[in-house]
């Protein structure tokens, strides 16, 4: 099951490159998770209404349909490991690192979609981050990490009221994000989002972020830590 998976996602990112959105669906049903009430997480509810028509979702449907035929055709598969493998293999097909992948997330029944408000304001700074991300049960360093992740896509007014790419190349993923925070003078080309900046609030996260700009190998080794954990939220609940 699990080559044939990669076969028709890797096909699908050829002809199709969706990554990015990808990417961002698996991170929206998995970063649902609270680990004080083992509720949300990888399960696959994003799918189902009222979470689907969270503001935070928008644009995800089209993530949905272009990986229903995969569904189809791998009916076995779940959801949640399906959107899961998804942004792993959309990763490494973007040049990323490879990230082990386990199967074995459930999806639940549509009663147990996650309330809204459990996924990060792009127009708030350190506190809030540190608020949203340790209920998932993740420190400053997994912020720091895992927001390595906007080398790939951009954001769209219709969807975020944001408009544009990280990094100059959106289908990339490597350590660019990194450098292109640090920039003294940004290419007004390039999105900032008051998120992205407040990595460089504290002077440990700053440190961190200076290590990753500099060493593509550093951020992938970490990356691939963090991204292992955030796609398994909740698999064991
Ligand atoms: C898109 C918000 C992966 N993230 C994205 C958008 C916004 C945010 C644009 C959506 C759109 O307009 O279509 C507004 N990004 C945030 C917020 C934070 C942030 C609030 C706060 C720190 N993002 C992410 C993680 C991961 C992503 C943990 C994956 C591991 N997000 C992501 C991708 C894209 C967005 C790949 O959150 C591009 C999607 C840690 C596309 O091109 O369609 C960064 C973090 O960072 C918060």
């Amino acid at each position: 099951m699990e080559d044939k998976l990669r076969h028709l996602l890797t096909e699908l990112y050829k002809e199709t490159p969706c990554m990015p959105i990808v990417v961002r669906l698996a991170w929206h049903d998995s970063g649902s998770y609270c680990a004080r009430t083992k509720t949300g997480g990888a399960n696959g509810t994003i799918r189902f209404s009222p979470e689907a028509d969270f503001g935070a979702n928008n644009g995800l449907g089209i993530a949905r349909n272009l990986l229903e035929p995969i569904k189809k055709a791998v009916p076995e598969v779940s959801y949640a490991d399906l959107y899961q493998l998804g942004s792993v293999v959309a990763i490494e097909f973007a040049g990323g690192p490879k990230i082990p992948f386990r199967f074995g997330r459930k999806d639940l029944p549509q009663e147990k979609c996650s309330p809204d408000g459990r996924l990060p304001d792009a127009t708030k700074r350190m506190p809030h981050l540190r608020e949203i991300f340790s209920r998932m049960g993740f420190d400053d360093k997994g912020i720091v990490v895992l927001s390595g992740a906007h080398a790939l896509g951009r954001a769209r007014k219709e969807r975020s009221g944001f408009d544009g790419p990280w990094t100059s190349d959106p289908l990339v993923f490597d350590n660019s994000y990194y450098q292109e925070i640090l920039k003294e003078d940004p290419d007004p080309k390039l999105l900032r989002l008051a998120s992205d900046m407040a990595l460089l609030d504290d002077a440990e996260n700053r440190k961190l972020v200076e290590l990753y700009a500099a060493d593509k190998d550093a951020f992938f080794k970490d990356y691939v830590e963090q991204h292992v954990k955030l796609s398994e939220l909740g698999m064991m609940a």
